[in-house]
């Protein structure tokens, strides 16, 4: 049985001064702003302690119920990444060549991408990002039973927030793919039932001289209303 019971603890909270609380903010938007997804990986491994590290920043994301209702899955095995890369080209090429609408296809025009996935090979490590949508309980007699969760895609994309944030800041270049449909992943990667593929996290680092599409991020204006 799990504790039910409301026992608040004193808040460890830092007071800044606006100063300090400006100049903070303004370091992290400069180099937030500098993020870039990235297509072209150099084979060059990423330390295990910075993936880690990484995911723990992940881990400390709010939750629905504090269920924290997210699995990442880190792949570093080639013939995985291979399989990962096949299954995923095999969907893709269907949504490029007859799934996707016109419309859609525009919208992704200027981004360059198409059916093909080198990254999900070049990439020294994927972090597969499952949605746990109920955990499973055992009763002292052994019966299993479903723990409900909570709030579990707003939960996994804050989560994913906190990831590619901290993939960031800590140096490495990270791409979200969102291979559809992507239940092959729970397939190779031999997940339990309860999880879900929730998006694809290549980590590296660039290859000299990659490339990538000249965008712009909308303005304070066009995405902030004051009421
Ligand atoms: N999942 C496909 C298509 C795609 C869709 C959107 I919306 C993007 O922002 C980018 C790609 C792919 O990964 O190519």
């Amino acid at each position: 049985m799990s504790d039910c019971t409301y026992r608040p603890v004193p808040l460890q909270f830092e007071r800044l001064t606006v100063p300090e609380q400006l100049s903070r903010l303004q370091s992290l938007k400069t180099r937030m702003l500098a993020r870039r997804t990235v297509r072209d990986y150099a084979s060059e491994r990423v330390p295990d302690a910075l993936i880690d590290a990484a995911i723990a920043v992940a881990g400390s994301a709010p939750s629905g119920a504090n269920m924290q209702p997210w699995r990442f899955v880190v792949v570093r095995d080639p013939d995985i990444k291979r399989q990962i890369r096949e299954a995923a080209e095999a969907e893709e090429r269907v949504f490029y060549e007859q799934r996707a609408t016109a419309e859609w296809l525009a919208a992704l025009a200027p981004l360059g991408t198409d059916w093909r996935k080198e990254f999900l090979e070049t990439a020294p490590c994927l972090i597969v990002v499952f949605r746990i949508d109920y955990a499973v309980g055992l009763a002292a007699d052994g019966t299993e039973h479903r723990i409900k969760h909570y709030y579990v895609a707003e939960s996994v994309g804050i989560a994913c927030g906190f990831l590619l944030t901290a993939l960031h800041v800590a140096g490495l270049a990270t791409l979200t793919h969102t291979p559809s449909p992507m239940g092959f992943l729970s397939t190779i990667l031999q997940r339990p039932r309860n999880e879900k593929p929730f998006l694809v996290i290549p980590v590296g680092y660039p290859t000299r001289g990659a490339l990538v599409p000249s965008i712009t991020k909308k303005s304070l204006d066009d995405i902030r209303v004051v009421i």
